[in-house]
Parts: C-alpha cells; sequence; structure tokens
C-alpha cells in the first residue's frame, strides 16, 4: 500500500478511536474506551484476574473478551496498549482451547483464521508437574508486537499462595445509529428495550 493511503488511514482510525459516542452507554467512559472500526474496546489494565473471571466481566456488559481478527486489530490493540502505564506482562484474549485441546476457540464462535503465536507457541504443555494445562491466550507484553502465549486459565498453586493473575481488553459492538448499521450485528448482544415510554 502506498504509504500516504497508509498515513490517512492511520490518522483516520486515530480519530475515530477518540469518538466513543456510540458505544454501549453502560460502559465507562475515559481513556481506556477506545474505537476500532465499529467495535469498543475496554482496556481493564487495572484489573488482574483470572481468564474466567475476565470473559465473564466481558460478558456481564454485554460484550466479549477481545477477538483478534487480523493484524490491523491486533496492531490497534498492541499500540493502545503502548499508550497506558501498563507493566503487566500480558492480556488476556479470548482465544481458548479449555473445551477441547489443541482446538482453538474464539469466545464469540466466530471462525477466524488469523493467528499471532509467538515462537514455540501454543506450547500446551505444563511447566511443572503441578501446573494447569495452557488453554488460554494472553497477547505478551513483553512482545514488542503482542505474540501470544498460552498459559493456564486459572494458575493457583495446591497451597493457594501464588494465584496468577492478567488485565485484559473486552470487545463491544458500537450501537448503531441512524446513518450506520453494523454489518455484522451481534445477536448474543442483549436487546435493549426503551423503559420509558414516550
Ligand atoms: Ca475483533
Ligand atoms: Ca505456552
Amino acid at each position: 500500500m502506498h504509504s500516504s493511503i497508509l498515513w490517512f488511514l492511520l490518522a483516520i482510525n486515530a480519530v475515530y478511536g477518540a469518538d466513543v459516542s456510540n458505544c454501549p452507554a453502560n460502559l465507562q467512559q475515559g481513556n481506556t474506551l477506545k474505537v476500532y472500526q465499529d467495535h469498543c474496546y475496554e482496556f481493564n489494565i487495572h484489573h488482574l484476574t483470572d481468564w474466567p473471571h475476565a470473559a465473564n466481566d466481558c460478558k456481564s456488559r454485554g460484550g466479549t473478551l477481545v477477538v483478534v481478527n487480523d493484524l490491523a486489530e491486533q496492531d490497534f490493540i498492541i499500540s493502545a496498549l503502548k499508550l497506558f502505564p501498563f507493566h503487566g506482562r500480558g492480556i488476556w484474549i479470548g482465544y481458548t482451547d479449555a473445551e477441547k485441546e489443541g482446538t482453538w476457540k474464539w469466545v464469540t464462535g466466530e471462525t477466524s483464521t488469523f493467528t499471532y503465536w509467538a515462537s514455540g507457541e501454543p506450547s500446551r504443555r505444563r511447566r511443572f508437574l503441578l501446573d494447569a494445562d495452557e488453554d488460554c491466550a494472553i497477547m505478551k507484553y513483553s512482545d514488542p508486537a503482542g505474540h501470544w502465549n498460552d498459559i493456564p486459565c486459572v494458575k493457583q498453586d495446591p497451597l493457594g499462595l501464588i494465584h496468577e493473575r492478567y488485565p485484559y481488553v473486552c470487545e463491544y459492538l458500537q450501537r448503531a445509529t441512524a446513518t450506520t448499521q453494523p454489518a455484522n450485528a451481534d445477536t448474543s448482544q442483549p436487546s435493549t428495550v426503551p423503559s420509558t415510554a414516550a
């Protein structure tokens, strides 16, 4: 792609990234809420938890853990992450093979062929005898491009002394406006009915 076109597109993205007016109203507004294309992204960088709790938290607000569909979305997320005072090792993404070992699935059920595993990943294996299997994916923050690694969804030693937790990113569809309709309306989102009659 011609570089000037690329910069033009990046500039458009920057503008869109600032406009969160069409994000679901129940989301907390602030600099941790960003827009990319027709989706809103909530960077829960100060909330460290295990994968099941992170997935449920996104779901409770009508979203899902982030689904990384292509390299552009991957770049958007890792670039946005670098804007924050973030010191964690990585963030949870909505990718897991807990159901069937080796069969990785996105939490939305959507099929996407894009993967961005770090070299040697997914490693799947237990690192130590008492470790859980590595069935949930993080985007590594130690890696400048944010390649993925599979780690235990819940990592807790038998004595409960070490509970490894990570921040996470939730993804939401923007609300439809009079002029724009989401191309891929997500039927898993709860329908909202106005509670007050005109
Ligand atoms: Ca996505
Ligand atoms: Ca691994």
